[in-house]
């Protein structure tokens, strides 16, 4: 690979990954200190955690929320909620520099006036992971989810609408922005275990951020 080769692997792309599913590479490098100094402050008032499932597993990733709902898993299910049950307190509002983000990739990808209520903050250290799941515990699936890496690359795993269909392996990067609609708004989908590695802004993790419209 000689330096030219270089410079146009890392121009900013628009990749269609299936019909519904739009990813901006780099989308959200430009935004990276405004956004990492929003989670900070959301996860100062409402701390990560890491959930327990329905079956009893606590979970690898660990978990915030910020916006008018936030996702919340234990013994008796999954759902969204409006007061934080570790803090007592609603939610963080969520940070304009998240809103903003979140609108003009959707916008990008051609969903318009995509306005979020909830956005779910997640934080891989070395090792953890996501099952294939689907996120369905919204309301309205006619809006997509806005998801954006930041930190460590991911390994992501893309599904069909049945667990058992073929899945397809993406890097997600710091920077990279996914728009899951359309179609593949109820796909199958989930994050191999985070390889240990050295982000100069992040460390040793890997922060995903998801906008979601539950109501
Ligand atoms: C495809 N998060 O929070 S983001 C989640 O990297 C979640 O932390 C992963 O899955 C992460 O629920 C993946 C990409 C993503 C998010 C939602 C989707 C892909 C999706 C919804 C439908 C299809
Ligand atoms: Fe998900």
């Amino acid at each position: 690979m000689d330096l030219f080769d270089n410079i146009v692997e890392n121009e900013p792309r628009n990749v269609q990954l299936a019909p519904g599913a739009v990813l901006l590479t780099g989308f959200a490098r430009s935004f990276e200190t405004p956004l990492l100094a929003a989670a900070s402050s959301v996860v100062e008032c409402a701390p990560f955690r890491h959930l327990v499932t329905p079956g009893g597993h606590r979970m690898s990733v660990a978990m915030t929320s910020c916006g008018t709902a936030g996702w919340v898993s234990d013994r008796t299910g999954y759902r969204y909620t409006a007061i934080d049950p570790e803090t007592r307190q609603p939610w963080p509002p969520m940070p304009d520099a998240f809103v903003d983000l979140a609108l003009r990739a959707a916008d990008k990808a051609g969903y318009a006036n995509f306005r979020p209520d909830a956005c779910l903050i997640n934080r891989y250290g070395p090792g953890a992971k996501l099952s294939l799941h689907q996120d369905k515990d919204e309301l309205d699936f006619n809006a997509p989810i806005v998801s954006v890496s930041l930190g460590l690359p991911a390994t992501f795993l893309f599904g069909g609408l049945n667990r058992n269909d073929k899945t397809a392996r993406y890097r997600l990067a710091h920077g990279d922005v996914v728009v899951w609609g359309g179609p593949v708004r109820l796909a199958y989908h989930g994050v191999l275990p985070l390889a240990d590695g050295y982000h100069p802004l992040l460390g040793s993790q890997r922060i995903n951020l998801t906008f979601r419209k539950t109501r």
